[in-house]
């Protein structure tokens, strides 16, 4: 699996972002194209329990129907569950070291905000770092202040090899802009969660 390939459009979502059949949601988008899907159940209204369970092993085999990588948020335990491919951490979420020392075959995505986390984080472990936010959302409730696409050149130029996307606030307007900014790929929520024609906004990012 090629990181670098596979952040280039990449969904993020749980049924708290959707205020329609997030199944029905996943499906277009999976049709208009995009490279990665990451289950995300967290925040206010998310499911729990059987229910967060349930809905992600719909997600999950409708991801492998388009041979899309799967992606669990934070959830360790429920990646090994649902067989995904691969786990996205934050700084605060189960450690990298560990999770690659348990689940080599996981792809592992962590996200990265500023000089200080990009110094500390075991960045050799990991496949893909999440830059962001870029611009500002209201998706995220403890989002941090807007990084600009300022931060994705500053991560890009002291690791040119590294796959990068950036998350926070992209839409169909702004995401060139990060990508030109050196990012390998934009990672979104609301964009495609809220699109009236997700087949043109996928297309557009
Ligand atoms: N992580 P939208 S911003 C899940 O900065 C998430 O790490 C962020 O939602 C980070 O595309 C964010 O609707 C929310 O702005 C992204």
């Amino acid at each position: 699996m090629n990181a670098k390939e596979y952040v280039r459009k990449y969904f993020i979502m749980g049924s708290q972002n959707c205020s329609r059949n997030p199944i029905h949601i996943l499906h277009e988008a999976l049709e208009a194209g995009i490279t990665a899907f990451q289950y995300r159940e967290k925040g206010a209204g998310a499911l729990t329990g059987r229910e967060k369970v349930e809905l992600g092993k719909s997600l999950r085999q409708l991801c492998a129907r388009y041979d899309i990588p799967f992606f669990m948020n934070d959830d360790v335990e429920l990646a090994i569950k649902l067989e995904a491919d691969g786990i996205h951490v934050g700084q605060q979420d189960t450690p990298v070291a560990d999770i690659r020392a348990n689940y080599p075959h996981l792809q592992i995505g962590l996200s990265i905000s500023n000089v200080k986390e990009l110094q500390q984080s075991p960045l050799e472990l990991v496949d893909y770092v999440g830059v962001g936010p870029i611009f500002p959302t209201t998706t995220k409730e403890d989002a941090k202040e807007a990084v600009t696409t300022k931060w994705v050149t500053y991560v890009r130029h002291k690791h040119p090899n590294m796959a990068i996307v950036g998350i926070g606030g992209i839409t169909t307007e702004n995401a060139t802009e990060v990508i030109r900014a050196g990012a390998d790929g934009v990672a979104v929520i609301s964009t495609i969660t809220n699109a009236k024609d997700i087949a043109q906004t996928v297309k557009k990012l």
